[in-house]
């Protein structure tokens, strides 16, 4: 059986950033505007007030202090609340394409590849921005590919791992030399930045993962093992879909946008996610101490510190669970692929250690690596 390795990663960040100050003054403001043009029915009792975000409330209770989209203005006018994107005529790439192909670039570079010597894109991301043709064979073309296939993943925020073991699998057994695993991840275009609950939480990015099968020399980090879970959950959903129109009470032609019980998915993923990584060690006995790197999910900072805690039995310092999501909030599917991005180039051969994802569905993904000599 052939080894699978990660040998090349990339990353897209779109041009624009928003800081939690910007976020909250123009969430306020539409509160202020709000409660202003509703004024009559607050006071009769008939209309609820709407209450202020606050920033001090964000980065206390995710981390989050920033982060990157792919249009501002639309999101912080009060009166629009949601990114202008204008359609694009179908002669032209499609946006998440054009976030896939910068990413997929950096990824084949640094895995020296030639888009020639890969057999399949894999797009993995929590939402795909048309349900066909894939976004997958439209990137394929974009990247001048003649040869292979692509096709489209969706698992929430465990799209990028389910994706990375279904390349690893297509290695193992031979049907594929190399494959790419892109995650253009747009939540902006699915977030509603009118709910004060989740208006902070994500962010856009395109990360890309080169999955290939080892030669004698080849650098990366060996694919050891992937262990992949889910179990049905409400707690974070989104309805958009075809049905929508098909609705005649009207709850249907509502905006269909994330929705979750934050509460209930923090106090649920967490152990799940712990025993997850601490079941997946024991199979190959693997002592969880010895893992030298948690490329988590960036969701939230407590649930990250929460699960480092209970898979290394201490408090895991910034090296062994390093966090981005500061910078670039929640990025769904892409976050732990950041992580390991942004942090794998000091690791030592020979260093195990784990990427993991864990989100909607519920969906865990769990990755183990080693570095290679
Ligand atoms: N400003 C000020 N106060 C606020 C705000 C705000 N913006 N929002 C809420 N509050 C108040 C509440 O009203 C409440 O007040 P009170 O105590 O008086 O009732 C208080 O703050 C506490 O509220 P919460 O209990 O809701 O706050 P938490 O401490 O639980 O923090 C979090 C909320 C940050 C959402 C936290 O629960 C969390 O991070 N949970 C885990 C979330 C998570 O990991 N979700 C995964 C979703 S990602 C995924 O699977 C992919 C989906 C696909 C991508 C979608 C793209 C759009």
């Amino acid at each position: 059986m052939e080894q699978a390795i990660i040998s090349g990663t990339g990353i897209f960040i779109p041009p624009f950033s928003i800081s939690n100050a910007e976020l909250v003054a123009s969430f306020n403001q539409y509160v202020r505007q709000f409660n202003e043009a509703h004024e009559a029915e607050i006071e009769a009792g008939q209309t609820q007030p709407l209450e202020g975000s606050s920033e001090e409330f964000i980065l206390k209770a995710s981390g989050i202090e920033n982060r990157y989209v792919w249009e501002k203005s639309g999101i912080l006018d009060p009166e629009r609340m949601c990114p202008m994107i204008p359609e694009r005529d179908n002669s032209e790439p499609s946006v998440q394409c054009e976030m896939a192909t910068q990413a997929a670039a950096q990824a084949l570079t640094d895995a020296a590849k030639s888009p020639q010597e890969i057999d399949g894109v894999l797009v993995a991301c929590s939402n795909m921005q048309r349900p066909y043709p894939a976004m997958a064979v439209e990137i394929q073309a974009a990247l001048g590919m003649e040869q292979g296939y692509g096709f489209d993943i969706n698992v929430a925020c465990s799209s990028a791992t389910f994706g990375i073991e279904i390349a690893a699998n297509a290695i193992r057994a031979g049907t594929a030399k190399a494959l790419l695993v892109i995650s253009p991840e747009i939540t902006s275009g699915h977030l509603n930045f009118r709910d004060r609950d989740s208006h902070f939480i994500f962010g856009d990015v395109c990360t890309a993962v080169v999955v290939e099968a080892a030669t004698k020399n080849s650098a990366g980090f060996d694919i050891v093992s992937t262990k992949l879970r889910t179990q049905f959950s409400n707690n974070i959903r989104n309805n958009f879909g075809f049905l929508n129109r098909a609705d005649e009470t009207g709850i249907g032609k509502k905006d269909k946008l994330f929705v979750q019980n934050g509460r209930s998915v923090f106090k649920e993923v967490v152990p799940m996610v712990a025993a997850h990584i601490l079941e997946h060690c024991e199979e190959l006995d693997w002592a969880p101490e010895t893992l030298k790197r948690l490329w988590l999910h960036q969701a939230n900072l407590g649930m990250n510190q929460l699960i480092a805690k209970k898979v290394l039995g201490h408090v895991a310092s910034d090296t062994e669970a390093p966090v981005i999501l500061n910078e670039f909030a929640n990025t769904s599917s892409a976050g732990s692929i950041i992580a390991f991005h942004r942090h794998h180039s000091d690791v030592e051969a020979g260093d195990r250690g784990v990427i993991c994802s864990f989100g909607a569905g519920y969906s865990i993904g769990s990755i183990l690596v080693q570095k290679r000599d």
